[in-house]
């Protein structure tokens, strides 16, 4: 047996607890073991010796042994004294291949600067759409398990009530005890319409919208609250003339100085609304891009797939999916068709980089509050590029005014999304692949490296668990809470494997499952499974289910046994039907 020193972290009741233990060779009937435990609680350690036992006199060790445990208590100490701040940063219906360093022409310097001193994953996945994300990534579960399988309508099964239930907790009811401040800015989305807020669901400081979709003030959904209170569009606490990609960071950074003078690490959980519909950006932002997207959405596709390869985000076996049958070739168009074409992208476009821009003031304001450097910084999408509104797309109105209802449509959603298929709602990987950016100079020595490891936005509550030094409870407020479903994200910033048996996924009768490379995916409730494998075709073009159906059964299996587990089954009209059923049998009818 050789000497092996090491520390090990597990939780309790009141948070982490960190235990050194020493073990020396046994020889000539010596043997030691000794456990020195740091308590850490709120970002305040206490070191003791909880237990050290010497079997024999051992001189030679003794000295051996204080050197080795001086500097290993120290080693805590520093990381309980400065845990990480944490900000995670999820923008609404952007497309996998629209941030400059992920293939895109739309200009995005500031995450790009990101990815360059952080990580890019390749293979991080969202729920694809909206609520679910949102529900998923704030509490690591699956949607439905927490309530949110769909929207915000209460459909009356449990997978689907509309707004985050009880037997989940939000990354914010577990930071917030372990001592972080936390807040949150922009959209919510899961559930305000039946009073579940971010007050409500443990951020100490919140302004949000409902439900998003607005960037002006006056805009028809444009409704703002200020720790869960509602307020007016033109409250004195706001900035005048707002736009609300900028709005989101001015608070966050305000929240922020508010946690520094409380000296408390922070968790800032910021919302775009951008870039989702309706599209609106000032007339400054947009004359930037207009008449660059007259070369049409094949040959831009075409460029964005060729440095996406180069850049080694994708491999050279996965074939750029085809345009679909219902968006024309651009050479189809009209010239008054690509002109209106060339409008609605410039505007999208416009969305995109001033969303990066805010980022930018962001970076730009932790930078000078001097925390940048020991944030960790998350970056995503909730879902992928939004084919609504057809082909054809929206362009009504003026879209630098709140009035406007500006949509990209499916032609531009194909762009946003190379090379994969589908879109938003879908669960291939059009609608569910994301870019996903991890920034954190103190604690990612990496720079500019890609990761592979498969990744969902289940994982951030473990992450954030992981380096916040905070318990995931198994009960909240007295109600049990479903244990959590997430990894922690740390060993793949190491580049080490990610430990799990599967991803899944359910929306709307769309449905997949990934086990390793393999992965089984449905169109709707009805749609026949298809298999593909995804290291050798990510874009999902080789449907290998008629030549693997034992594979194809066991996923299959697979995946209804998770549907029963995480809620996903009964479906709203089936849990409807079974009430029904029941309220007749009762009534003899
Ligand atoms: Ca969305």
């Amino acid at each position: 047996m050789s000497t092996a020193a090491g520390w090990r972290k597990d939780f309790d009741h009141d948070g982490p607890r960190y235990h050194f233990s020493l073990r020396f060779p046994e020889k000539e009937g010596q043997r030691m073991k000794i456990q020195p435990r740091i308590s850490m609680r709120g970002g305040k350690s206490t070191p003791q010796i909880a237990r050290g036992r010497w079997m024999h006199e051992c001189p030679d060790y003794r000295t051996m042994f204080f050197a080795l445990v001086f500097s290993l208590v120290l080693c805590p100490l520093a990381f309980a004294a400065s845990r990480p701040n944490i900000v995670v940063i999820l923008v609404d219906d952007m497309g996998w291949s629209d941030l400059g360093c992920y293939g895109s022409e739309i200009p995005t310097p500031n995450l790009d600067a990101l990815a360059k001193g952080g990580l890019r994953f390749t293979q991080f996945y969202n729920t694809g759409r909206c609520c679910p994300t949102r529900a998923a990534l704030l509490t690591g579960l699956y949607p439905h398990q927490a309530g949110v399988g769909h929207m915000v309508a209460d459909k009356g099964a449990p997978g689907y009530r509309g707004r985050l239930n009880d037997s989940c907790v939000t990354i914010a009811e577990v930071l917030k005890p372990a001592g972080y401040f936390t807040a949150l800015t922009g959209k919510w989305h899961v559930g305000q319409n039946f009073g579940v807020t971010p007050s409500g669901r443990g951020f100490v400081r919140s302004l949000n919208a409902a439900a998003g979709g607005f960037y002006f003030p006056g805009g028809a959904r444009a409704e703002l609250f200020l720790d869960g209170a509602k307020i007016a569009n033109d409250d004195p606490r706001l900035p005048r003339d707002w736009y609300s990609t900028d709005l989101w960071t001015t608070y966050g950074l305000k929240f922020v100085d508010e946690a520094l003078a409380a000296k408390q690490p922070f968790y800032l959980h910021l919302c775009h609304n951008a870039p989702h519909f309706p599209l609106q950006a000032p007339e400054a932002e947009i004359a930037k891009f207009r008449g660059k997207y007259k070369a049409g959405w094949d040959a831009i596709g075409d460029a964005r797939y060729a440095r996406q390869l180069e850049m080694g985000l994708i491999e050279k076996t996965w074939r750029k999916s085809p345009r679909p049958p219902t968006v024309k070739s651009w050479e189809d168009q009209t010239p008054q068709e690509q002109d209106r074409f060339d409008q609605i992208m410039a505007v999208y476009a416009a969305t995109v980089h001033r969303m990066d821009k805010s980022i930018g003031d962001l970076v730009a304001g932790l930078q000078q509050r001097g925390v940048f450097d020991n944030t960790l910084l998350l970056f995503m999408s909730d879902n992928g590029g939004n084919a609504e509104s057809g082909p054809n797309g929206r362009s009504e109105g003026d879209p630098t005014q709140a009035a406007s209802n500006w949509f990209c449509g499916e032609s531009w959603a194909f762009l946003e999304n190379t090379p994969f298929r589908k879109f938003k709602h879908y669960n291939h990987e059009g609608g569910i692949a994301s870019a996903f950016i991890a920034h954190w100079p103190t604690g990612i020595t990496t720079k500019n490296e890609l990761r592979h490891q498969p990744a969902h936005v289940i994982d951030v509550m473990a992450t954030c668990l992981d380096i916040g030094g905070a318990t995931y409870p198994t009960e909240f407020n007295g109600k049990s809470i479903a244990p959590m479903e997430g990894r922690s994200l740390v060993p793949a910033f190491a580049n080490q494997p990610l430990q799990r048996d599967a991803l899944f996924w359910e929306h709307e009768g769309n449905a997949a499952i990934r086990v390793g490379d393999l992965k089984l995916v449905r169109l709707g409730h009805t749609g026949p499974w298809e298999l593909y494998n995804l290291k050798a075709d990510r874009t999902e073009l080789d449907n290998l289910a008629s030549t693997q159906p034992d594979q194809t059964m066991q996923l299959a299996a697979q995946w209804d046994a998770w549907a029963a587990r995480a809620q996903v089954t009964p479906y709203p009209d089936e849990a409807a039907g079974q009430k029904q059923t029941k309220a007749k049998k009762k009534s003899g009818n």
